[in-house]
């Protein structure tokens, strides 16, 4: 007997894992297991041999269940261990970076403009950037012949061969959206229309894509000293200073009277600072309504009257953020954006570093 504990004690402890252990447990203490087989042999014996096999018996076989279930609590905790070793995780390492991306400086500038006007009781009007030339040009007093329509560089869209009726175009200015509200909505009027327009010139200063918000105000009695408080309305919170305007006569066909619209700067630094100085940099054509304008948009010009005006997106942007070139904007010169900080244009990598 002490053969068979010795015997089952060491195999026990040198099992590596619980398939074994298993095999073992059925070996010596299952059914059919050796120390089963001996208990069968107790009925032979004589009662006195009984008394002292018996409870030996019994002794090693509580002896080697308790070596069982203690070598399997211990291969447990081992395994336990492995896993750790193998699936730690380091929580001090610093997060990954994530891809980040903000809005295009144009957007978040038409998003400004918007909200500032909105203060002033200006709603927002889009509309179609495909346009009629009747919308684009006849309704705004620019009739076929009128040397504006050429100054335009319009670029039109093609009509099947035979078709006679004008060719539509990609509107040159955001004004026909205000034809469109004016014919919608009647007067009084307070809106601001910002939008893509289209102009087929390409240098320094111009794309053939770009983005402009124009204003319209029509009530009973509005002037152009409602104008000018407006703008100056609007660029002081625009730039978060105090600017001052310069109104400069000029014309256009669809205002009368008509302005160009400066605001103070100052170049002497190299740099344009607006609200400083004495230099002035137009920004913006304005001017009252043309009659004949109201009367396109169907609204009485003997009962309404009101002003208009019309400004550059990128170039206000441009003035805000102190990028030189136009082109930085469309062309994707990386290099120019994240010069001025437009950490949208980081090239992430895989791991998202930054
Ligand atoms: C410019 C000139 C301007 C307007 C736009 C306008 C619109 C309607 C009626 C009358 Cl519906 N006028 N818009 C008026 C004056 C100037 O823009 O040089 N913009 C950069």
């Amino acid at each position: 007997m002490d053969d068979l504990k010795s015997k089952y004690l060491d195999l026990i402890g040198s099992a590596a894992d619980e398939a074994t252990l298993e095999d073992l447990r059925v070996q010596a203490v299952g059914k059919k297991g050796e120390i089963s087989l001996k208990m069968r042999e107790l009925g032979k014996m004589t009662p006195e041999e009984r008394q002292v096999a018996g409870p030996a018996l019994n002794a090693l076989k509580d002896e080697i269940n308790a070596a069982l279930s203690a070598k399997k609590a211990g291969l447990a905790d081992a395994a336990l261990d492995e896993r750790l070793k193998s699936e730690w995780l380091d929580v001090t390492l610093p997060g990954r970076d994530r891809r980040q991306g903000t809005i295009h400086p144009v957007s978040q500038v038409w998003e400004e403009c918007t909200a500032i006007f909105a203060d002033m009781g200006f709603a927002t009007a889009e509309g179609p950037q495909i346009e009629s030339d009747w919308y684009n040009f006849d309704a705004l007093n620019i009739p076929g012949h009128h040397p504006a329509r050429a100054e335009m560089d319009t670029f039109y869209t093609h009509r099947a061969a035979g078709d006679d009726r004008p060719p539509h175009v990609l509107r040159t200015h955001t004004s026909p959206v205000q034809i469109r509200s004016m014919e919608e909505q009647g007067a009084p009027i307070r809106i601001i229309c910002p939008g893509r327009v289209y102009r087929a010139d390409y240098d320094q200063t111009h794309t053939p894509m770009f983005h402009q918000v124009e204003g319209l105000a029509i009530d009973k009695d509005i002037s152009m000293a409602n104008l000018k408080w407006t703008l100056e309305e609007f660029f002081t919170a625009y730039f978060g200073t105090k600017v001052k305007t310069r109104f400069r006569a000029s014309h256009f066909p669809f205002t009368e009277p008509s302005a160009e619209v400066d605001i103070q700067c100052d170049f002497s630094g190299g740099t344009v600072k607006v609200g400083e100085g004495d230099d002035w940099l137009e920004v913006l054509g304005s001017g009252m309504v043309h009659p004949k304008v109201l009367q396109a948009g169907g609204i009485d010009p003997d009962e309404w009257q009101g002003f208009a005006f019309g400004m550059g997106i990128d170039r206000i942007a441009m003035l805000k953020y102190g990028i030189p070139d136009l082109r930085a904007f469309f062309e994707s010169d990386l290099r120019w954006l994240k010069h001025y900080g437009f950490s949208a244009l980081q090239v992430p990598t895989v791991h998202g570093g930054s």
